[in-house]
């Protein structure tokens, strides 16, 4: 059987690597790409790469997908050099085949890209502190001001209806009724906290059709772990995981952000008295994300923060509990239920922000 890691070397060795391949390791905590980090050696030259395989059941065009990252690092290498950044750790490189293409379609069909590997800072999988996820909202707001003039309508639609949260719902309630993997019976209380809020997942549907709110690019999965944080200068450096890079609201990009980092527990946690919002945390988000945007949100945008959170927390939840109804075929799970625990987290922000609406809405009527 070939190793793991000399397949891995031997695909990126279809790719423009400056010296030769050394080693491939598993790196980061995706729930989607298999990601590694990749050392070639030039004489006595260390280069690292990062080679991904792109999943190709969640994004089943993935040369569309490329495009999209070919054109949207381009712009932002431009922009930032205009601005007299560093357009080389500012944002990702696309590294090329040796045949010119952005990506490599391998002998088992499985589609594989490399980027130049971001050295000298973090991805974090919790706000170990505060500042860095202040930081990392300042950074995501000022990526979506960044591509406030990119042509969107340029840009394919990696996953269709990716936040469209009226459409999950109606996935959802599919894969209730199909049951595939004779789930439903153990989870009707999760079924029921959906169904009694299925009016909240028609706000931000409704109000980006009537153009209450704008349509931007945005980059729909603002993670902490998909911002690298600078180890020195401790500033958000770099916005990476761009496969899902699309027309969208801002409220889904602040809303995935606080869902994420403003938890008080891992996105998985078990103990769900660990799991609240945290308001100091929100806070700050807040500041950062607004400061970010430049001026760029409009006064309706703002309005709705903390409803971008809840909204985009709950469609979290939903998909998390739609991938365990159909039996986990989405996100790679670790234990046979986590899928169901991570649903919880979900819901228990969820409640959460409903028992602080009025705290986190005042924290935001702070910047109209
Ligand atoms: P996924 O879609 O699976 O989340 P990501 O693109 O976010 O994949 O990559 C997973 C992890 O790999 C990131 O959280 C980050 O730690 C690391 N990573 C990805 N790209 C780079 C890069 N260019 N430089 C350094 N680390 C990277
Ligand atoms: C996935 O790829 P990753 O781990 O950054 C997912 C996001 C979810 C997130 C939940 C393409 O993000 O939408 O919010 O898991 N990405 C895709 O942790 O579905
Ligand atoms: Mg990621």
């Amino acid at each position: 059987m070939v190793r793991e890691d000399d397949r891995i070397m031997r695909i990126a060795e279809q790719f423009e690597v400056e010296g030769t391949v050394e080693s491939a390791v598993p790196h980061g905590s995706g729930h989607i790409n298999d990601t590694y980090l990749l050392v070639c050696r030039d004489d006595n030259e260390y280069k690292k790469y990062t080679i991904q395989r792109v999943n190709h059941e969640v994004f089943k065009k993935p040369w569309e997908l490329m495009e999209n990252v070919v054109r949207i690092t381009e712009f932002l290498q431009k922009k930032i050099a205009e601005a007299g950044g560093d357009a080389e750790r500012e944002t990702l490189h696309v590294i090329r085949t040796k045949d010119g293409a952005s990506y490599c379609r391998w002998e088992d069909g499985t589609y594989w890209r490399m980027y130049d590997f971001i050295d000298g800072a973090t991805s974090y999988d919790e706000v170990k502190e505060p500042k860095d996820f202040y930081e990392s909202a300042v950074a995501f707001g000022h990526f979506q001001k960044l591509l406030s003039d990119y042509p969107a309508g340029t840009l394919y639609e990696t996953i269709p209806n990716f936040h469209n949260t009226i459409d999950r719902v109606k996935n959802f309630k599919k894969v209730l009724e199909e049951d595939a993997a004779h789930r439903a019976m153990k989870v009707q209380e999760e079924i029921r906290f959906v169904l009694d809020r299925e009016s909240d997942c028609r706000v931000l549907c409704d109000m980006l059709s009537s153009g209450e709110l704008p349509l931007r690019v945005t980059h729909n999965d603002t993670k902490l772990n998909n911002i690298m944080i600078d180890d020195e200068t401790g500033k958000g450096i770099c916005v990476i995981d761009l496969d899902t890079v699309m027309p969208g609201s801002a409220l889904y990009d602040y809303g995935d952000s606080i869902r994420f980092g403003a938890s008080t527990g891992a996105e998985d946690e078990t103990d769900l008295s660990k799991i609240s919002c945290d308001v100091e945390l929100f806070s700050l988000y807040t500041k950062g994300f607004i400061e970010g945007c430049e001026g760029s949100l409009t006064e309706q945008e703002i309005r709705m923060l903390p409803m971008g959170a809840k909204v985009i927390t709950l469609e979290q939840g939903i998909r998390f509990l739609t991938d365990y109804l159909e039996g986990d075929g989405y996100y790679k799970i670790h234990r046979p239920e986590h899928n169901l625990d991570r649903c919880r987290t979900q819901f228990k922000l969820v409640k959460d922000m409903e028992e602080k609406w009025d705290i986190l809405q005042g924290i935001v009527e702070g910047y109209l």
